[in-house]
């Protein structure tokens, strides 16, 4: 039996709202399967975050590790295609951890690349009418720690990547805001697992940018 681990956080920085989180519990609740979902909603502390994570991982042995959060500004879902092995915290996080400067996982490589088919899943997103970007920073915060953290932990075969969502339009923290109704926030990342499950070899497309 496939198993698929989906994470969200909860929120952070003073917003009422973290939609990844809650994309995440609607995903669960409208899964058909046939593979069996595994879903979490993550501190948005360093330690307890990436403990979680691993604690996850060991417990379920899953095919597929899909980890997402919030970016807040961004207008569209950004597929993330680099972790960096360094964290530097603008802001504390929710345990008063504000980490400067120091290694994701001491003594691994400086950087990973996602395993997920990343190229097909931002064509699936836009076939459905879902703005989407690949994107080559996850930042330096948790979801780049949880991102690093995953692509440390897991086997290798195991297609693990990680999502950035708008707001949603539900929870924008002003009416100018770049927003994403949450149930096209939900939509995304169900159709990011549909590709990951379904797509063996990525899409040879062109997905750089010159700068
Ligand atoms: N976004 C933050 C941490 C939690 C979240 O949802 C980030 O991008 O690091």
């Amino acid at each position: 039996m496939t198993t698929v681990l989906l994470t969200g956080f909860e929120p952070f920085g003073g917003d009422a709202a973290n939609p990844s989180g809650e994309a995440v519990h609607r995903v669960a609740a409208g899964w058909s399967g046939p593979e069996t979902l595994v879903t979490a909603v993550l501190p948005v502390a360093f330690s307890a975050a990436a403990e979680r994570l691993r604690a996850l991982i060991a417990e379920h042995s899953p095919d597929a590790v899909v980890a997402t959060g919030l970016a807040g500004g961004r207008a569209a879902i950004g597929v993330e295609r680099v972790a960096v092995n360094l964290l530097d915290a603008r802001i504390p996080d929710n345990d008063g951890q504000q980490p400067i400067d120091v290694p994701s996982v001491p003594g691994a490589p400086a950087a990973a690349f996602a395993t997920l088919p990343v190229k097909a899943i931002v064509r699936d997103l836009r076939a459905a009418g879902i703005p989407a970007e690949l994107s080559y920073s996850a930042g330096t915060y948790v979801c780049n720690h949880v991102f690093f953290s995953a692509l440390h932990a897991v086997d290798p075969g195991v297609r693990t990547g990680f999502v950035h969502v708008p707001w949603s339009a539900e929870h924008a923290p002003d009416s100018d805001a770049a927003t994403l109704p949450l149930a096209q926030i939900a939509r995304a990342i169900d159709l990011v697992l549909r590709t990951t499950l379904d797509v063996d070899v990525d899409a040879a497309l062109s997905g750089g940018t010159l700068h």
